[in-house]
């Protein structure tokens, strides 16, 4: 047990891109986040804990182009959005940060121009292969088979004037921050991110945009053309939310620097390498962890926005309450690997340890101490057998937890908690209560027990509260617990209730599901929210100067109907599937650019257009032997699905 009375404690999430609703993999690091906050509050830190939204960028202003409102209309929509599920999950951070404030903007640009003064950034020329539909940059080694690594399509050579950021001169101490400190957690993150990229040598970063291409962001003060790259703008707001270049916050020095930032292993090379090396450019402290989860992914695949799989935590708070979620999500996740999300595991865990482990302890004691003592227990109580088992594991299990939260393993955390809870519960048919009860000189052993229970509870709540800010206080209600019981120093500590305690019977703290019934009714409620979201429609536009051809180039191609027998998502490339097909006369393999608009299971069986007589090429790996036919229309693409034809049938 360590208690840290004013100690400075800075925990912080990634800011999120507020380009579509928060989902499930939002709400595990916020809830992770909050919940270690928490702990350290109780452990008397004076906590930070600061959340926020990465508003600007290219991705941003196109969403908001697509609906017809400016990014900053479009932003505050889905930023309430993002507070409203914030509250709901009782997420209870100390700052929100918009990269669209005020200050954040001040801030960034003094940030911007005082590296440039301090020569670390220069003006040059970005040249590279550039992929017209992505808008992406792309060096050599970054392409796949000489093609974008993103969407597989060709690339162009282009170049822009630009800003870039020296990253050479920081490599040495980011490697040894990486190799020889705890900075990074899991560590052996460390020896991927320096053989990818430090050990190649550490490439100047491009670090503006020009403003011709996309205006949705932060100006250079000094070049007007030139916006700031968002990840400058985004990794800055960990220390402008605290005051850094500002006026509005005045809580640099004290906080600064950050104890953990929390992220996921999407953006783990920002935060491992970028960030330090802007922090040491600027001559400031580094922040003292990283802890990089996985990602909670839904049917093999990472859990997006833009994959369109995500899960609603609306929804499922609905069903079974905010609490449940937390508890299941960092339940699962263990730190560095993914978790895959499935309905049927989320509720067996609530029903095992919610309702029936922690929710049946609580319900149990507190019926038996109303049946067998009217609700108020006796001062004479007498111990026994059993008592000095569970007692110990009761009053050991902070230092446990402790541990566990110094090393951001929650999941751990909670699994020595509910062990706790499985012990209480086993302490109930040892001494079986209802036996002794059927004796009246039985009594005082029997009160005994009960307080003994009562007292485990008091300690896995408190312990729990941090998880499940919003249950645990009914539990204490429950068990007659008041606030100065359920406190982090008490859980070292047994006999704090006193002994004639009352409880106070109440609602079910964790109902028991349904497993069947609420699987159907999830996948049900998941296909039809998906349905829910349709595309804005674009008006297409008349092409103009399109080259007349005869009917013999026409004839040129080969168009057949093929039946999709299979369908895979392409590891190394996240916008291909890898479509096998029946073409009337043979299996075949094509590579399609559709995996954002259609997941596998949708399309085996259904019959598409083959352009037949394409030369193969190989895309990520694919030998792709043809091209299917599909419409575009904005950000939305339909395959063109033929109904009533045989496979290899000719279409002219
Ligand atoms: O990357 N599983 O924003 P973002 C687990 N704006 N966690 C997930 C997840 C999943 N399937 N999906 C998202 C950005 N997350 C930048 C960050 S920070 C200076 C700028 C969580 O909206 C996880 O924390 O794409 C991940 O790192 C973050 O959301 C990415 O959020």
């Amino acid at each position: 047990m360590q208690k840290h009375n004013g100690e400075k404690y800075y925990i912080t999430t990634p800011i999120y891109y507020p380009s579509g609703n928060p989902h499930i993999g939002h709400c595990y690091t916020t809830a992770a986040c909050d919940s270690i906050a928490r702990y350290r509050r109780m452990q008397g830190y004076d906590v930070m804990f600061l959340t926020g939204t990465d508003e600007h960028g290219l991705k941003i202003e196109q969403k908001a182009a697509e609906k017809g409102v400016t990014p900053k209309q479009y932003v505050d929509e889905i930023v309430e959005v993002f507070k409203k599920l914030w509250k709901y999950m009782n997420i209870n951070y100390d700052r929100y940060i918009r990269t669209t404030d005020d200050y954040h903007v001040t801030a960034v640009q003094k940030i911007f121009k005082d590296l440039y003064d301090r020569g670390y950034i220069y003006k040059g020329e970005y040249k590279g292969k550039y992929c017209t539909p992505c808008e992406s940059f792309w060096t050599d080694s970054q392409l796949k088979d000489g093609k974008c690594p993103d969407c597989g399509r060709d690339v162009v050579e282009a170049k822009e004037e630009a800003y870039f950021f020296k990253m050479s001169p920081f490599a040495d101490r980011i490697e040894k921050l990486l190799t020889e400190t705890d900075y990074l957690q899991p560590k052996t993150r460390a020896l991927e991110l320096v053989n990818n990229f430090i050990k190649p040598g550490l490439e100047d970063l491009c670090v503006s945009r020009t403003s011709f291409k996309w205006k949705w962001g932060i100006p250079v003060t000094f070049d007007t053309n030139h916006v700031v790259y968002v990840w400058i703008d985004a990794l800055s707001n960990y220390i402008t939310a605290l005051g850094y270049d500002n006026d509005t916050y005045n809580d640099y020095d004290k906080f600064w620097p950050a104890d953990v930032h929390m992220v996921a292993k999407d953006i783990m090379r920002f935060h491992a390498i970028i960030w330090p090396a802007m922090l040491m450019a600027l001559d400031l402290p580094l922040p003292k962890h990283l802890a990089v989860h996985g990602w909670i992914t839904f049917n093999g695949q990472k859990m997006s926005k833009s994959l369109g799989n995500i899960i609603d935590p609306f929804v499922l708070g609905e069903r079974y309450g905010a609490d449940a979620i937390r508890y299941h999500i960092m339940r699962e996740m263990a730190l560095g690997s993914d978790s895959s999300f499935s309905n049927e595991i989320m509720i067996n865990r609530i029903n095992t340890d919610l309702a029936n482990g922690l929710g049946n302890l609580v319900s149990r004691t507190v019926a038996m101490v109303e049946k067998y003592f009217g609700g108020t227990l006796p001062e004479i109580q007498q111990s026994g057998d059993f008592d000095e088992d569970l007692i110990a594991q009761a009053t050991a299990l902070v230092d446990t937890v402790d541990g566990f939260i110094d090393k951001t393993q929650l999941n751990n955390a909670l699994a020595e908690i509910f062990k706790v809870v499985s012990r209480a519960n086993k302490y109930i048919d040892e001494t079986t209560p209802w036996v002794l009860a059927k004796d009246e000189t039985n009594k005082p052993r029997l009160a005994c027990v009960l307080y003994n229970l009562l007292e485990t509870i008091r300690i896995v709540s408190t312990l729990l509260s941090a998880f499940m800010p919003t249950t645990m206080p009914i539990v204490w209600e429950q068990i007659g617990a008041n606030s100065k019981d359920v406190t982090y120093e008490n859980t070292a500590k047994f006999g704090v209730l006193p002994k004639t305690v009352t409880v106070h019977k109440g609602e079910i703290i964790f109902p028991r599901i349904d497993v069947d019934k609420e699987i159907d009714e999830l996948n049900k409620l998941i296909g039809s929210q998906k349905k829910e979201e349709p595309k804005p429609e674009v008006k297409p536009e008349k092409p103009e100067n399109v080259a007349l051809i005869g009917i013999d180039d026409f004839a040129k191609v080969e168009l057949r109907v093929a039946e999709i027998t299979a369908c895979e998502p392409v590891k190394k490339a996240k916008k291909l599937l890898k479509l096998t097909l029946n073409d009337g006369f043979g299996e075949r393999t094509v590579a399609s650019g559709i995996a954002k608009y259609y997941k596998p299971e949708e399309l085996v069986g259904k019959k598409i257009i083959l352009v037949a007589n394409l030369k193969p090429a190989v895309l990520c790996g694919v030998e792709s032997q043809g091209m299917i036919l599909a419409g575009e229309n904005g950000d939305d693409v339909k395959v063109i699905f033929v109904d009533g034809l045989p496979a290899g049938s000719e279409i002219r």
